[in-house]
């Protein structure tokens, strides 16, 4: 403190003084970067600890007299097998696309209301139930008390003294069986007591067998969709004590430990099959789960979590205050002095990914798989206009291959009721899906046209295969799931419609989700630029595919001219990308969705080599603020990393990171957007935030969408000093990096499947075998998109903007399985 207070250094020195401190911290506190610690029990849900294996969600509140966890499981959802395509649509299609292009919406949103929606809007994702333990304490007396979540096991403690007796709880959700386990010790023998119950937002009944506490919750109808699923609950007591029952309580008493193997299921078997038996599903987890001592079961957690998780390391500098409690180090990140708080919520996101999704589960709901609620927030489902695609940005770059599986799955549902959905509503070919869906995989429009008349959700989340695609370079991957990538192109190639004025291919009907232009009435409209982006990545990539698959050239053809026909993205008069085919953004509007800037993240249609595009991409960016809900502050991160501009992207992370104690106090805290469990505010509790952080993390430090493989893109000058493992690029290439003065100092790579490496760094590199890159790209996995020239609005002429940045680049000829080193050479020019 003496030498940052004195004033006979300079900021420089400062500067170097910090970094000094900085790089001892990240040796001498390495051992606790990777935990949320708290010093009291949760007050509340914003407080307590999510753990989970993608089927079974919890939430652990440490309390000290009354233990509390809260319980989901994926699959308990309101309602039953349904759709929702209304048969009237179709005869009105016509009519729809005149009235819009009439420019008569207001009439067009009416009848699209009228005859294209249902009463059904989706089903919501149930809460299971509470368990509680109530033990003889009293909170007062309690002393050393802490509780923690460790990220780099995926367990929950809690440790408290009462008198000389400490009392120790751990939790975890098994990536090993379908159970969630909770280890209890007291270390004096017999000194632990506690009884066991449980209750349920649900119409539900409690019941006990032996050592078994047995919950049975029924789900619910909703908007006529009759109630087809049940869930079952329990919880199995082992214990070296005495197991007694009182009235629907377990009670343990004279026990030095207990353990409790709790787990859930449903009789849904899929989005069409409800006849499975949710008694016997968990009876069947418990019997296989019970028989495994408390220590091998964590054991086997452990290392199956590690397996995934240890894969990305991530070093920021550690400093006294990152040792604070997590909820303090948030209130104080603003200060710039705990630069490892951003690490802690990066891998806090792969942690959730881990934990909500996993092979043969349902994919992360827009709470993950952690609802309490009995009306989830917009019904805790899947919201496909950027929500759920958001969460599985960081699947592939944050190397969490397997947790993009359960996306995967839902995208072959969604191509089957999505193709009924295309012929119902449109007459067309292929398979369509609009803002939302559930897990009943409805495919046609929710809410009123005004949010929902919106046909790009399926064709958006078919992108996530094409990217795993370029991830692995896996042709047997891209030919297994080639039909459904292909059914979003073909349903363009029938649904596009001739603008009359333009003469370009359009979506008709749609809307930019969820905005309206300046001063109109509808959000209805044609061919916006989001619409005509996302048929441009379904179109061109399913061409690439079709190439690499040796698909027949006639269907290549048909696809290279629909390209040809698509709108071209357009420079407004504010110096904006046009939101619309008509120049009718308002430059003061703060809407949460950047929808046209699709182009710029996730897809990579806006680049540098674009620099006209590039620049209005950026006003746009500055013309939205740096405000938002907190998904939409995730995205910008995305973005502003993308726009090569890392302090940027570094300054709406300071606006993520921001502290919202709990929803009740939102009124004072306008402008929080991190709970003090680290979840992330919309407000209200939001999983996206979480996943779009982590990636805007990823992608400051990696890119690879635009010709070759950028090291450290957007680094902010908070960073100073770091290091990076295991990140992912396209083409397979997994990078470990470390810097100093916010510089490259040296990169290994590990390339997985072979092919020629470009790498991309604003310092100049050496190192064996790198040559100065040339040519064009020289590997087909991470290569431009190569679209048309912008058009310009008649009011801006021709634009000058300046050239954005010097890079070196290099090209590098690798093998499968080996590793390749560089270092910078020296100074940038
Ligand atoms: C979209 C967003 C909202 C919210 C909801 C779940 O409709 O516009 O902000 O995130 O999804």
């Amino acid at each position: 403190r003496i030498l940052f207070s004195n004033p006979n250094y300079s900021p420089i020195m400062k500067n170097i003084l910090f970094s000094l401190l900085c790089c001892f911290c990240i040796f001498s506190a390495h051992a606790e970067n990777l935990k949320l610690w708290y010093s009291k029990p949760a007050a509340n849900w914003s407080e307590a600890l999510p753990i989970g294996n993608a089927h079974l969600g919890a939430m652990v509140f440490g309390g000290i007299s009354k233990e509390e966890i809260q319980l989901n499981e994926e699959t308990f959802w309101a309602g039953s097998p349904y759709s929702n395509n209304n048969p009237q649509a179709k005869a009105h299609l016509e009519k729809v696309r005149q009235l819009i292009f009439d420019g008569r919406y207001q009439e067009a949103q009416k009848l699209l209301d009228k005859t294209f929606f249902t009463p059904h809007h989706g089903m919501r994702y149930l809460p299971l139930g509470n368990l509680y333990l109530d033990f003889p304490h009293k909170d007062s007396i309690a002393t050393d008390y802490r509780r923690e979540l460790n990220l780099e096991d995926a367990t929950t403690t809690t440790i408290y003294k009462i008198g000389q007796v400490t009392y120790r709880r751990t939790v975890f959700a098994s990536l090993a069986e379908n159970v969630i386990v909770m280890h209890i010790t007291a270390d004096e023998k017999g000194a632990l007591d506690f009884e066991l119950s449980c209750s349920s937002p649900m119409e539900s009944d409690v019941k006990i067998k032996k050592n078994t506490l047995i919950l049975n919750c029924k789900g619910v109808e909703q908007e006529g969709i009759s109630s087809a699923l049940n869930a079952e609950c329990r919880a199995l007591v082992e214990t070296d004590g005495k197991i007694s029952k009182s009235g629907k309580r377990l009670q343990i008493h004279s026990a030095s430990e207990a353990t409790l193997y709790i787990s859930a299921a449903t009789n849904f078997i899929n989005y069409l099959d409800i006849s499975g038996n949710a008694s016997k599903k968990v009876a069947s987890f418990l019997e296989k789960a019970s028989r495994i001592p408390y220590n091998e079961a964590l054991k086997r957690h452990i290392s199956l979590y590690k397996q995934q998780f240890n894969r990305v390391v991530l070093s920021l500098p550690e400093t006294n205050q990152s040792t604070l409690e997590t909820p303090v180090r948030i209130q104080k990140f603003n200060n710039g002095k705990d630069p490892a708080m951003a690490a802690l919520l990066f891998q806090f996101g792969r942690y959730l990914l881990i934990s909500s999704s996993q092979p043969g589960s349902q994919p992360a709901t827009l709470q993950g798989k952690w609802n309490k609620e009995y009306n989830a927030p917009w019904d805790s489902k899947y919201t496909i206009n950027i929500n759920t695609e958001m969460n599985y940005w960081p699947a592939e770059v944050t190397n969490l291959p397997e947790t993009h599986e359960p996306l995967f799955d839902m995208l072959s549902d969604l191509s089957h009721t999505g193709s009924l959905t295309a012929k119902v509503l449109y007459g067309a070919n292929g398979w369509v899906a609009h803002h939302n869906t559930d897990l009943w995989r409805i495919a046609a429009p929710v809410d009123q046209a005004f949010y929902g008349m919106w046909p790009n959700g399926g064709a958006w989340l078919a992108q996530h295969l094409w990217q795993h695609f370029l991830f692995t370079g896996d042709k047997a991957f891209l030919k297994k799931y080639y039909p459904i990538l292909k059914g979003t192109a073909d349903f363009y190639l029938s649904f596009l419609t001739e603008h009359p004025k333009y003469g370009w291919m359009v979506t008709a009907p749609s809307m930019s989700p969820e905005n309206i232009p300046s001063g109109a009435k509808s959000s209805i409209t044609a061919g916006c630029t989001m619409d005509n982006q996302i048929a441009f990545d379904a179109i061109s990539n399913t061409l690439r595919a079709a190439i690499l698959l040796n698909e027949s050239k006639a269907y290549q053809d048909s696809l290279r001219q629909m390209l040809d026909k698509l709108p071209p993205m357009q420079i407004g008069r504010h110096n904006q990308l046009q939101e619309w085919l008509d120049d009718l953004d308002n430059p003061n509007d703060k809407h949460r969705h950047i929808s046209h800037l699709y182009g710029l993240y996730p897809s990579n249609q806006i680049t540098p080599s674009q620099p006209l595009l590039f620049q209005a991409a950026k006003n746009t960016l500055l013309q939205r603020g740096d405000l938002a809900t907190g998904w939409s502050i995730g995205w910008k991160i995305n973005f502003w990393a993308r726009m090569l501009d890392g302090n940027h992207a570094y300054k709406i992370i300071q606006n993520m990171l921001n502290l919202l104690p709990n929803d009740a106090v939102q009124s004072k805290y306008p402008e929080g957007r991190t709970y003090p469990n680290l979840f992330d505010a919309h407000p209200p509790f939001q999983i996206d935030g979480n996943f779009g952080f982590t990636s805007g993390v990823a992608e400051m430090l990696l890119q690879s969408h635009d010709g070759a493989i950028h090291l450290l893109p957007a680094l902010p000058d908070a960073w100073q000093q770091g290091s990076v493992k295991g990140l992912v690029a396209r083409g397979g290439f997994v990078v470990d990096m470390t810097w100093n003065g916010a510089q490259l100092e040296k990169a290994t790579i590990r390339s997985r499947i072979g092919g020629v490496l470009r790498l991309r760094s604003y310092v100049p590199l050496k190192g064996a075998n790198l040559k100065k890159a040339e040519g064009k790209c020289p590997n087909p996995l991470y290569e431009a998109a190569g679209i048309p020239s912008p058009l310009i609005s008649e009011e801006l002429k021709s634009p000058q903007y300046p050239i954005l940045y010097h890079v070196y680049e290099y090209d590098l000829q690798t093998e499968a399985g080996k590793i390749y080193s560089v270092e910078r050479a020296g100074r940038p020019e």
